[in-house]
């Protein structure tokens, strides 16, 4: 497997220099963040980062995200423009050595919390999604901005949204994605780019929006829609272990060994009452079985992408939500030394 992280460009705290001196890192995760959503990526801005990348002896196999605009979601007439301007980004992305491309198909917002900074017992601070909270907000006031939210949105921009997905329920929103898939995998396939949806986080409706990558039945149905490996998954531990029922070891090995995997989000979460509290990538910390979940993607020969997911705050780093360096590298460390043990077992 190969070792990536995400980096948010030139202006990421974060910097290059300091991702590189991460054990066995390969390649960065990023995406051009200043285009607008729908909008073709000029070429220039795609090869200046990848030599920017490059000369740091690191490579940019890896985009997250190239967003879907939300008149795809809608299915809405002008969406063929879009889905003209997304099969344009893939092939430039392809050509210039992007072999997998992390997008989503959650309406209207990304990933959701309900709180960025809750402390724990280590004074570490940490992302969490309690249910009581959550039905203290209304989206539509405006007044929040969420790091997974698109901040471009207006007030009315979300109320004419949310106007608009009252026609939207979950089969109209699979029939938008098959849309969608049609159009795009054959591009995908032919410029060697592995397309990998993101599941939905958390994996249920929110605010009264549909969301169906959440299970293991609509992520069958979701593969089966465009039968191809090109059309597969980020499997993102964290989001679809947030679903009670979601049985991540064995989805993991399931997937794997179809081939259908490209990306892993690896983060542990801990389920308590009402919610999850994101916690350390160690398996004692949390809910999920890490520690199964990479002994799996090596037993599978797992050759695809891996980075670590979310990370808490630690030694009074302060930044982007979940996306300091000190805990994320920890996670590195972690799965560098859990996927060494299993890989030496096995030889
Ligand atoms: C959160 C991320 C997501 C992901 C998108 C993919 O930290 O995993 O925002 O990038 O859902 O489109």
């Amino acid at each position: 497997m190969k070792l990536t992280f995400r980096w948010y460009g030139k202006d990421d705290k974060i910097t290059l220099d300091k991702i590189r001196q991460i054990p066995n890192m390969y390649s960065v995760v990023t995406a051009i963040y200043d285009v607008p959503v729908g909008e073709v990526w000029p070429e220039e801005k795609i090869v200046e980062l990848k030599n920017l990348v490059e000369s740091k002896g690191l490579k940019m196999e890896v985009i997250e995200s190239v967003p879907v605009h939300e008149d795809i979601k809608l299915g809405l007439p002008t969406r063929d423009k879009y889905i003209e301007a997304y099969k344009e980004n893939i092939r430039r992305l392809g050509k210039h050595g992007v072999r997998c491309i992390c997008y989503n198909f959650m309406p209207v917002f990304d990933w959701t919390r309900t709180q960025l900074d809750k402390v724990a017992v280590d004074g570490s601070n940490s992302l969490v999604y309690y249910e009581e909270q959550l039905a203290k907000m209304n989206p539509l006031s405006g007044e929040y901005s969420l790091p997974g939210w698109d901040s471009s949105y207006t007030k009315e921009d979300l109320n004419h949204l949310f106007e608009l997905y009252k026609t939207i329920d979950s089969e109209k929103l699979f029939d938008n994605l098959k849309y969608f898939l049609e159009q795009i995998i054959p591009v995908a396939t032919e410029y060697d780019v592995k397309m990998a949806i993101h599941p939905d986080d958390p994996p249920w409706n929110i605010f009264g929006l549909p969301r169906i990558i959440t299970n293991e039945q609509n992520i069958d149905r979701f593969l089966s829609l465009v039968d191809s490996e090109y059309n597969g998954l980020t499997f993102c531990t964290g989001s679809l272990g947030a679903g009670r029922n979601n049985d991540i070891v064995r989805l993991v090995d399931k997937y794997s060994k179809m081939g259908r995997i490209h990306f892993m989000h690896i983060r542990n979460i801990k389920l308590v009452d009402g919610g999850f509290e994101e916690t350390a990538h160690s398996t004692n910390y949390g809910s999920l079985d890490i520690v199964g979940i990479i002994k799996t993607l090596v037993d599978n020969n797992f050759d695809g992408y891996v980075r670590p997911d979310h990370g808490r705050m630690i030694w009074g780093e302060t930044g982007k939500p979940g996306y300091g360096l000190y805990d994320r590298a920890l996670g590195v460390s972690y799965i560098n030394g859990v996927v060494q043990a299993f890989e030496s077992i096995k030889k």
